[in-house]
């Protein structure tokens, strides 16, 4: 074997390899190429199987020769391994990124309804004067509706509330009331007075009008406890009024009777289209009533099983949609229900 032609051959099939690895672009590309130097029938294999038939002194400088230019092929080949991954990640990384400077899709975030604002403003009120919160039903009881609220069946004021009947005795509340009977009853005075607000959906049989809708919000208060009086309910009913309205808003006190309560009065605010001069949204009276309210009846308070010598109390009901409407300034019910959202968002 001729050792310079060997080396020559050596030296072709190494340019060989550079060229054919230069060429090679893909993962694919570069196995194949890869088979076809180092694999079984490869080129540098074949050329390393004539080591065979060399001389024994040429053997040394044939074998070193082989090892070299393996480990070049080798290390090119590692190279290009790194280049083509290199490639793929920074393809990757470019086809996945997210500019963070572009203007998103603006999501509408909606925000409370008006009522359910006036509502929890009042529940902070109330809350800040040591009053609990506590749920009550919209389908209710003839029995607590009614009956523990001192209006018997066949009592004429059940008229004025009208309703609809779930079955002959449930019926959706006409109001929170019964919230009044189903507090009294479980509560332990011997802990201390019971101080309670109840805010809800009510329902009646009301013809809609500026003022009016069949369904409505209704926040039910109740005190009870030893020596509560007129004057406590005043003060409260007061303090309430000039918090929500401000102080330069008119309020009156007028009498006024509920069958759960004894004396009763309801309390208006001076209109706030007219200023008390009368117009639509008042029926031309200058004022809108907003609650009802007066001394718990010893009735009510004996049914539910509490000493009505010994304690006494006052309640309130106070109609959530008109508060907003005078705080507001909405001069129709309707609009509170009509979910215009052009309406809706001015709150
Ligand atoms: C009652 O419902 C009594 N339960 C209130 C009460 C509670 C009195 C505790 C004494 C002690 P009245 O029907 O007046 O009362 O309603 C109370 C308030 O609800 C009214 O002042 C008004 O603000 C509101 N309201 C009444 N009817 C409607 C209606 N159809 N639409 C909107 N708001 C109404
Ligand atoms: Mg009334």
């Amino acid at each position: 074997m001729d050792i310079n032609l060997f080396k020559e051959e050596l030296e072709e099939l190494a340019k060989k390899a550079k060229h054919m690895l230069n060429e090679t672009a893909s993962k694919n590309d570069l196995e194949q190429v890869k088979v076809s130097l180092l694999g079984k029938k490869g080129l540098l294999t074949l050329q390393s199987k004539k080591i065979k038939e060399a001389n024994k002194e040429d053997k040394p400088t044939i074998g070193q020769e082989l090892n070299r230019v393996r480990s070049v092929i080798q290390t090119t080949i590692a190279e290009k391994e790194k280049e083509i991954n290199d490639k793929i990640l920074t393809e990757k990384i470019a086809k996945e990124a997210i500019d963070v400077t572009l203007p998103g899709n603006q999501i509408a975030i909606g925000h409370q309804h008006v009522i359910t604002k006036v509502k929890e403003e009042i529940e902070d009120l109330f809350i800040g004067l040591g009053y609990q919160v506590i749920d009550g039903r919209e389908v209710e009881s003839d029995h607590y509706n009614f009956e523990m609220m001192n209006l018997p069946k066949d009592h004429p004021a059940r008229d004025m509330q009208d309703t609809f009947y779930v079955t002959e005795n449930e019926l959706l509340r006409t109001q929170t009331s019964p919230m009044q009977a189903r507090t009294l009853e479980v509560h332990d005075f011997t802990k201390g007075p019971l101080k309670m607000i109840s805010p809800g959906r009510v329902f009646r049989r009301d013809s809609d009008d500026a003022t009016h809708s069949h369904q409505f919000h209704q926040i039910e208060g109740l005190v009870v406890a030893e020596n509560i009086t007129m004057s406590d309910l005043k003060g409260t009913l007061d303090l309430f009024a000039k918090s929500l309205f401000g102080s330069d808003r008119k309020t009156r006190l007028r009498p006024s009777y509920f069958p759960f309560t004894e004396p009763s009065v309801e309390v208006d605010v001076s209109c706030f289209k007219c200023n008390g001069k009368g117009c639509r949204v008042c029926k031309q009276t200058g004022w809108i009533e907003i609650l009802g309210s007066g001394m718990v009846h010893p009735n009510v308070l004996e049914m539910a099983g509490i000493d009505s010598e010994k304690y006494s109390g006052f309640a309130f009901g106070l109609g959530i949609d008109r508060i907003a409407m005078l705080k507001y300034g909405i001069d129709d019910i309707r609009h509170l229900y009509q979910n215009d959202i052009r309406f809706l968002k001015q709150f």
